[in-house]
């Protein structure tokens, strides 16, 4: 099967709309190369990142960055293409990104847990002919999986290995770099995906610069800003939220931290005097507990963002007196919109809602079943439309006609109340995606790989609330004789060649998936009783 895509990814908003947004100078016609070339211009000794023992100046960001353009290029690859990224956080992360956004290239960001399959799927959906590496991180061989892939995906063409500063270090920048087009695709970020696979999201250079610079301005981010990138960079949250990118665009400083346990958050945080960090609920309870026994000094941290998934309010109410903080709840998506609760917003905000909207012009509808508005207070489905969230996945005309209205809103599948001054409360999911410590998880994808055993008759994959993660997987499964033990189905779906947080942290077997509903029941149904069930008789 050769489903390799050539397009170039493209995100259109209607022209009306980019009027305004470029009139009211939220899209200012800047690229991502733009950004960096504009801070170093400025500030070209200051350090932009910190990872390890490594400081990189804005000065030596840009001409690491200008290196690794020239490597790419010199390699035949030509703007527009796509080139995946998995690198962990480490200092070659942003050279290698920023290179391939001086040369026109279009990143696609892996997680550095995805695996075989997943990366095989990307390449091939995004018709990537690249794919940007680290040799090792901790103890996982990067080459071996790429290679995997590589045989696969042949029009893979390249592997590129980037060494502790990025790639083709020493390579002189080159004479002349594309001219590249800020209305234009910069990369394409990776969806939860609550049904089947992962899509594509394409971001502009100017819808996505838009979202962390405002971000960075509600953040109160400056040059003495430190943000610990904590949470896997590639990720929209850490990335953007301010992230990695609203700092270095407030010329500021990103330090990488390897590993987001409280032993190595809290030790740089304490060497590096970081003052803003973003982290998941599952994490933030961890550091929580961690704080009161630790031998570091984290006092320099003012600003805790917690998002990625609901950060319930007995906990939200702990990090102050535990952390010594302000926390900033964010709730937001790949495919666009972000809310922030304000830095100065009363407690009582802070702590029960997931914030408001970065911007004027991002349109919220809170709509019924049968779609129309509810009143302030009643839970419905979100949608939302404005200048940085998208109005169409990559490739996906199936996927578009069911996630975007045919006025251009996104459906989020998000279940919220809006409240006055239009803060939003997350109430749930109306999708079947599992929210696993922030991760996204489709039951869809799940079930498929547990189909492919030959010992599994059915299986359907649910969440189930799980004090440690916020939800875990779990899967029904109907067995075939002889019945398969637990670790084995799990072996085999991780051996299927994909991340292990989609690995079910759970197997219960059923004889048989009796339902109430008659007739052709949906998975949606079905995943329902199932999950109600296990619950009902988890509680006697
Ligand atoms: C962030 O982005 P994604 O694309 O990984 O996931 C988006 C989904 C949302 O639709 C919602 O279901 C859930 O994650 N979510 C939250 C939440 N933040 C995200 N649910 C409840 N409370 C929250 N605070 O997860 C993301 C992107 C940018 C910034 C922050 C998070």
């Amino acid at each position: 099967m050769d489903d390799f895509s050539t397009d170039i990814p493209r995100q259109v908003w209607p022209e009306d709309f980019a009027a305004r947004y470029r009139a009211r100078g939220y899209w200012r016609g800047e690229t991502f190369g733009d950004v960096l070339r504009a801070r170093a211009a400025e500030h070209p000794s200051r350090v932009a990142v910190t990872a390890g023992e490594v400081n990189l100046s804005y000065a030596d960001l840009l001409s690491r960055a200008e290196s690794a353009a020239a490597g790419y290029l010199s390699l035949g690859l030509r703007p527009g293409d796509r080139v995946i990224v998995q690198l962990p956080n480490v200092a070659a992360f942003l050279p290698s990104v920023f290179g391939l956004f001086l040369a026109g290239l279009v990143p696609v960001y892996a997680l550095p847990a995805h695996r075989r399959t997943e990366l095989i799927h990307f390449a091939r959906r995004a018709g990537a002919r690249a794919l940007v590496i680290t040799e090792r991180f901790e103890g996982f061989d990067y080459t071996a999986l790429a290679a995997e892939v590589q045989a696969e995906v042949p029009k893979l063409e390249h592997i590129i290995v980037a060494g502790e500063l990025g790639p083709f270090e020493g390579v002189p920048a080159p004479a002349g770099l594309p001219q590249v087009d800020p209305s234009q695709v910069a990369f394409l970020q990776i969806s939860g995906g609550s049904t089947g696979l992962s899509k594509l999201i394409p971001r502009t250079h100017d819808d996505y610069i838009y979202s962390f610079r405002a971000s960075a301005e509600i953040c109160g981010l400056g040059p003495e800003s430190v943000y610990l990138c904590a949470l896997p960079a590639a990720h929209n949250f850490p990335m953007s939220s301010p992230g990695i990118f609203g700092t270095l665009h407030a010329g500021g400083r990103v330090v990488m931290c390897p590993n987001p346990n409280p032993e190595t958050a809290f030790s740089l945080i304490a060497r590096e005097r970081v003052t803003i960090t973003g982290v998941v609920p599952p994490l933030a309870l961890l550091w929580m507990e961690a704080a009161p026994k630790t031998r570091h000094d984290i006092s320099s941290l003012q600003v805790l963002q917690v998002g990625g998934a609901k950060f319930m309010p007995e906990a939200a109410a702990r990090v102050r007196p535990t952390l010594g903080c302000t926390l900033q709840q964010v709730f937001g998506m790949a495919e666009g919109l972000v809310n922030y609760t304000r830095l100065d917003d009363p407690e009582e905000i802070v702590v029960n809602t997931q914030g408001r909207p970065i911007s004027e012009d991002d349109e919220v509808l809170v709509l019924d079943d049968a779609g129309n508005p509810v009143p302030d207070g009643i839970p419905g489905h979100l949608l939302a439309r404005g200048p940085y969230t998208i109005r169409a996945y990559h490739n996906e005309p199936a996927a578009n006609a069911r996630s975007f209205t045919p006025d251009g809103f996104y459906r989020t599948g998000d279940i919220v109340r809006r409240l006055p001054g239009g803060y939003l409360s997350v109430q749930g999911r109306a999708g079947d995606h599992i929210n696993r410590a922030g991760e996204k998880i489709s039951a869809e994808e799940v079930e498929d790989h547990l189909l492919a055993h030959p010992q599994v008759y059915d299986a359907t994959v649910v969440s189930i609330p799980d004090p440690h993660l916020g939800e875990r997987i779990c899967a029904f499964v109907i067995p075939r004789e002889p019945r398969p033990r637990a670790p084995e189905i799990k072996a085999f779906v991780r051996a299927r060649g994909i991340a292990e947080f989609k690995v079910p942290d759970q197997i219960v077997f059923v004889p048989s998936f009796q339902t109430t509903a008659v007739g052709k029941v949906s998975r949606n149904v079905l995943r329902a009783e199932l999950r109600a069930r296990y619950l009902a008789e988890e509680n006697t």
